[in-house]
């Protein structure tokens, strides 16, 4: 299969046809007219040959909908340009062994779920000693002191919390993002870092569905994760910034 990289666009049945699958939820009652309004929705959002291949009634007067169609546009991946980590990605025995090697002693990483979020799977999914999707948390490696505070820690917390175990690194989860109520409390943790002189003693690292390392950067973060992280990505991320500083300052 070759593609012409200059102008990528979705491959569903035949190379360049464009199908897209869509799915969304409309504040009307299951029917025919909710089929047609998510057809015309589709059109207007630019898809060709828009095709209803799923409703249903989900209650209170409201229809979700699974639509197929064809996307027109195309990108040109050449040009595409990503902010991310410049790590690279080691799994759990090149992680203990860089530790051991570079840092010369156990680091201590503590991790919640913060605010009014209480959504504790992401944060888990990275600490917990089971892991996720096949990879161990980062409590399973011997040579990471990890700490999972769980959810709606607040920011004085967290901070108090770090500073009794001479935390290494932070992770803060977000996942509820509605109204950008992340935003808020994300740069609040930074100001109360800056505010208590820890900032650059401190590897700061955020994970949730909408973070991405740009926004990361953005917010006054070493890295942000997005979904699909797994343990080692943080971990190897966590460990090489944490030797470069140790290098910088020695
Ligand atoms: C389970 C769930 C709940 C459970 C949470 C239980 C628990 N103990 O966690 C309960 C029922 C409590 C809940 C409640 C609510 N929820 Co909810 N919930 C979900 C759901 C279905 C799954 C989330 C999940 O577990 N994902 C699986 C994990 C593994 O994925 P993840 O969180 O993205 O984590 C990965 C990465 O993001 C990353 N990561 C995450 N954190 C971190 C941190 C670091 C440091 C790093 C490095 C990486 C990292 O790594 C993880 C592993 O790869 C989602 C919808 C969905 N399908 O995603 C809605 C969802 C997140 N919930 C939502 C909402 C709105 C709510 C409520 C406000 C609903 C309400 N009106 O009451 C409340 C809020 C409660 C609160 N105070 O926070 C919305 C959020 C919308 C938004 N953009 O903000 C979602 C998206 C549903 C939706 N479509 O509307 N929820």
């Amino acid at each position: 299969m070759k593609a012409d990289l200059t102008r990528i666009r979705p491959y569903g049945d035949t190379m360049d046809d464009g199908m897209v699958q869509l799915s969304f939820s409309l504040p009307v009652p299951y029917g025919e007219e909710a089929k047609e309004a998510a057809r015309q929705l589709a059109i207007r959002m630019g898809l060709a040959e828009p095709l209803v291949v799923h409703a249903q009634d989900i209650g209170e007067g409201v229809t979700f909908l699974i639509l197929f169609g064809k996307c027109r546009h195309t990108v040109d991946f050449t040009q595409i340009k990503v902010v991310k980590t410049n790590s690279k990605r080691m799994n759990f025995k090149e992680i203990n062994e860089y530790i051991q090697k570079h840092i010369g002693r156990k680091i201590v990483v503590i991790g919640a779920c913060t605010g009014t979020d209480a959504h504790t799977v992401g944060i888990d999914a990275i600490i917990n000693m089971k892991g996720y999707a096949g990879e161990y948390g980062l409590e399973r490696y011997p040579m990471i002191d990890a700490y999972n505070l769980g959810a709606q820690v607040e920011n004085e917390e967290l901070l108090a919390k770090a500073i009794e175990l001479k935390a290494d690194a932070i992770l803060v989860s977000q996942v509820v993002t509605q109204k950008d109520v992340h935003l808020p409390n994300l740069t609040r943790l930074v100001d109360l870092l800056e505010a208590e002189g820890l900032r650059s003693k401190l590897v700061l690292v955020c994970g949730g569905p909408r973070i991405s390392h740009e926004l990361a950067l953005e917010l006054g973060y070493d890295a942000g994760f997005g979904p699909g992280t797994l343990a080692p990505d943080v971990a190897s991320f966590i460990v090489q910034e944490l030797s470069e500083r140790l290098r910088k300052t020695s």
